[in-house]
């Protein structure tokens, strides 16, 4: 849970697949290193939480685990539900997606159960690492 001092600011959770970067952003927004960020998908398994500020506005950020639709194992069943809890909390939610894959049939999921919170949502594309990239953000490819 929040400890009541978080709940005077608006709370910002980051969703995602596996692997999109939802922890390096909350690391970002956070400012310092405290979600582990590593190259394999399936890493952050809990709600990990922390006060932000960004543009002279303080908020609560919820970093999540990779959300896997469709059946999955009794551990990706439990990040899931982490992330629900997550999505539950939020005021409103940062999608996250990565650009060096595109848009999955995952991605359509997500944000189909996104839609339904009825919660702001922001679609947030990385790895735009270069111009190319960049342009490609704008793509609505599905892969
Ligand atoms: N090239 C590139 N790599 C990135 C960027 N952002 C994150 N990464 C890398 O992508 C990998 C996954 O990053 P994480 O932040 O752990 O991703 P995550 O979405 O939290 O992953 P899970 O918790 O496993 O779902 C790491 O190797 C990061 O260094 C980016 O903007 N560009
Ligand atoms: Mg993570």
């Amino acid at each position: 849970m929040l400890k009541p001092i978080h709940r005077r600011h608006p709370v910002l959770a980051i969703v995602g697949r596996p692997n999109v970067g939802k922890s390096t952003l909350f690391n970002r927004f956070a400012g310092k290193r405290k979600a582990i960020v590593f190259n394999t998908p399936g890493l952050t398994r809990d709600r990990n939480f922390d006060r932000a500020e960004w543009r002279g506005r303080e908020f609560v950020i919820i970093d999540t685990g990779g959300y896997e639709p469709g059946p999955v194992d009794d551990l990706r069943a439990a990040i899931r539900e982490q992330t629900t809890l997550a999505i539950e909390q939020a005021d409103s939610i940062i999608f996250l997606v990565d650009v060096r894959e595109g848009l999955t049939a995952a991605d359509h999921e997500i944000v189909d159960m996104l839609r339904r919170t009825q919660k702001p949502l922001f679609l947030a594309v990385n790895k735009c690492d270069t111009a190319r990239e960049h342009h490609e953000a704008y793509s609505s490819k599905k892969q």
